[in-house]
Formats: C-alpha cells, structure tokens, sequence
C-alpha cells in the first residue's frame, strides 16, 4: 500500500508539475490569452491556431477555454464558441476577451464579416463556459483594423471597449454591455510619442509603436494599458494614467521579443489571483510551433514599489 501511494504521489506531481510548464497548454496551440477571475477560478480563454497551417497565415476558426483554481492543473472546457456562432460571420476568430455582468458573460470577439471587413462581434452566456450566443445578431462595431477588444468595468460600473490594429480605439459600453453610448461615440486614441512605445523596427513612420491587443486593468487607483508594440517581431509594453481613458503615459517594456519560437506576435493578459500577479502571453514555444502556431504561457511577477511593471522574462517553467 505505501508502494502504491508512493506512486501515485509521483504521477500526481508529475501531472501538476508537466501542467504548470510553459507553454501551459500543450495539446492545442493556442494564442492571445484572456484570463478572467470568476468566483475564485481562472477562466483562460484563448484563440486557436489550426494544426495545419492551409495558408501560411492565420487559420482560425474558434476560441477554446480552460480553467484552474491554483494556476497549476488546468480544466480543458474545449472550443466552446466558433465564428459561426455569428452567422454574419466568414472566420479569422482572432483575439478576445470575456467578463462577468449581473449574471451573464459577455464575450467581445474580432472576426471577419461574410460581406468583407473587420468587426467586432459579442456573444452571451449565463456560464463562463458557454453556451454562447450572439447577443445582438450582428457587429457591435465595424471598420478597418477592428480587432483585439478589451473589455473593463470600471469600480463606478462605467464598462469601457478598447481595440484596434494600427489605431486605438474605445468606447463607453453601456450597462447592457451590447450597445455603447452613441454621444461619446467612438474615440481614437493619440498614439503619441511620450504616451505609447517608440521602439519601432524597420520605416516605420508612426510616432509610437502601439501595434495591436490592448488589455486594460485598474490596480491601486492608476490605470494600465498593456500592448504589443514595434512591428515585426512584437515586444509587450505598457502606458499608465489617472483615467481609463487616458492620457496616456509611456511606462516601460514588459517583455522583450521572444526569439525562440518564431512567433513574431505577442499579446498580453493580466490578473491578480490569490494576492500573486500574472502575465500571460504567447510564443511559438510548443513543438511545431511558430508565427501561425503559437502557444500561451504565463509569468508570475511582482510590481515595483512605484507601481510600474518590471520587465519579465519569458520562461519555460
Ligand atoms: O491571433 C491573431 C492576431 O495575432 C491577434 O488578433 C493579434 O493580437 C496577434 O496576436
């Protein structure tokens, strides 16, 4: 008997340690990480590169999620939505974020639309898991380079929609999280060069070097943008303010370009769980892996006293 709980401690550790290596997830590939903390579980929920690559670029067709209540063994809950899911829709299930609203969760999701274009669709669900549903039967938003929402509620309940590749965007959500308000509008956001990253590779003529998949967090009363920034290949960065809607202030590199792999973007998540701060993230870290098959890792890190992020360094446990 103790021979047998002997080894069945081993393979226990085994599966908790194999789980909580990087890349987190090995049996898909998996890209553009959106964790969620609900009811003291992480919700991860990520895009999906296709095993096959048909076309030398992006091949996605769903989101999948997975879940965990210490950050080490994770829950696979599958592909639990697809670009069908809006019927508007051709595919290019690219990067989204969930949260949690008086009883439902609302998912923002970028895909391409049947009649050309990108938009921004949102679908619905009384669990984090789904089903979804598409909550308003058509795009939330609509124009060139929509893609990449992040969704955050304020603590004075105003939910805020920022996105967009090469412009930043955002909105003012309404309460019912599928409309916006109409006066405010849409606003860009000046990518100016004190406010955003200014490592730029390459000609590239813009005055920053914001480039796509905002994620916006609130931690102590300051406001933080997280971004992928400098062309091709992507570095993480982040700007600060007082406001969730800016001005912004350049505040650092978070992670540098990642070499190994080959994946030439990055994308960024961010949660505070059980009193540890997590970033996650992507590389083409996974056997097989690279630009169009990447993979999703996370780093614990703590913020400087100051409040600003250090810079992390990938890593593979
Ligand atoms: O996954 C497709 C696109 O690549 C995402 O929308 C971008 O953020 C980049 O990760």
């Amino acid at each position: 008997i103790k021979k047998f709980g002997l080894s069945v401690l081993l393979i226990a550790l085994t599966i908790a340690t194999a789980f909580a290596q990087n890349p987190i997830i090995q049996t898909f590939y998996t890209a553009d990480p959106a964790p969620m903390v609900h009811n003291g579980t992480v919700y991860l929920y990520t895009s999906h590169d296709e095993d096959v690559t048909i076309k030398n670029f992006f091949t996605m067709n769903d989101w999948r999620c997975y879940s965990s209540k210490d950050m080490v063994n994770w829950t696979d809950h599958g592909a639990i939505l697809s670009y069908q899911t809006f019927n508007w829709s051709r595919g290019d299930a690219w990067a989204g974020q969930c949260i949690y609203r008086d009883g439902k969760f609302y998912y923002y999701l970028p895909v391409n639309q049947k009649n050309g274009g990108n938009a921004i669709g949102v679908a619905v669900s009384d669990s984090p898991t789904g089903n979804f549903r598409d909550a308003i039967g058509k795009p939330l938003l609509s124009g060139f380079g929509y893609i990449d929402p992040s969704v955050f509620i304020d603590t004075d309940g105003q939910a805020y929609l920022y996105w967009g590749n090469p412009e930043l965007y955002y909105v003012k959500l309404n309460k019912d999280m599928v409309s916006y308000d109409q006066e405010v509008g849409i606003v860009k956001v000046p990518l100016t060069k004190d406010g955003f990253s200014t490592r730029i590779k390459g000609a590239d003529k813009r005055p920053s070097s914001y480039e796509e998949g905002p994620w916006l967090f609130k931690r102590n009363n300051k406001y933080y943008l997280m971004y992928p920034a400098g062309g091709v290949p992507e570095h993480l960065s982040y700007s600060t303010s007082d406001g969730p809607t800016g001005p912004w202030t350049y505040g650092g590199v978070i992670m540098d370009v990642i070499k190994e792999g080959g994946a030439f973007t990055n994308h960024p998540g961010y949660i505070d769980f059980m009193g540890k701060s997590y970033l996650f993230y992507h590389n083409g870290g996974l056997a097989g892996g690279g630009g169009f098959k990447r993979s999703v890792c996370i780093e614990s890190f703590d913020f400087n006293p100051d409040g600003s992020i250090p810079l992390i360094k990938p890593t593979k446990e």
